[in-house]
């Protein structure tokens, strides 16, 4: 059984509803969603003209390995709606790998761990609320330690 820590994210239409289906459609094409943090309200990093965001991180097991658990979760997002722009564009539903295992690899179009985890407290804090003692298997570091450093200081507010 694999362990892939996932953020979801949703500025679109009803994130809360959103966030809820894709669940919903993560436990039936992926696996079985062990735990869940809570949800975030947070400013939109990046492109910043935006509508705030509702983060949320879930941990996953599941039997399929990453790459068809890239697939599944690129057929989710298309599923429910969403269309590819530009870079950090608004979106109804964004599903990303933070970590799946201790897996460190940047091949098939998916790099392990997700290479800015640690510049984003819209990542950190729902990951700290889950596994502050998780060590990240590049940086060497604590989930705790990584936030207490992270430069970024947007607003990320738990709802
Ligand atoms: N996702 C992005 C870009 N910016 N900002 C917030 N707050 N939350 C996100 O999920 C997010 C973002 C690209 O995927
Ligand atoms: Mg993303
Ligand atoms: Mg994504």
């Amino acid at each position: 059984m694999n362990k892939t820590y996932l953020l979801l994210g949703s500025n679109l239409g009803n994130p809360l509803l959103k966030l809820r289906k894709c669940r919903e459609m993560i436990s039936k094409h992926i696996g079985l969603i062990s735990r869940q943090s809570g949800i975030y309200y947070t400013s939109p990093w990046g492109m910043t003209d935006q509508p705030y965001f509702l983060n949320q991180v879930i941990i996953v097991e599941t039997l399929h390995a990453a790459p068809d658990t890239l697939h599944a979760i690129l057929d989710i997002e298309k599923k429910m709606g969403r269309v590819r722009t530009v870079k950090n564009a608004p979106r109804t539903i964004d599903i990303d790998i933070l970590f799946f295992n201790k897996t460190v690899s940047d091949q098939n179009q998916l790099i392990l761990p997700h290479p800015r985890i640690q510049n984003r407290r819209f990542v950190l804090v729902p990951l700290h609320e889950l596994s502050p003692n998780l060590v990240h298997p590049v940086l060497k570091k604590t989930i705790h330690q990584l936030l207490r450093v992270c430069p970024d200081k947007l607003a990320v507010k738990k709802i």
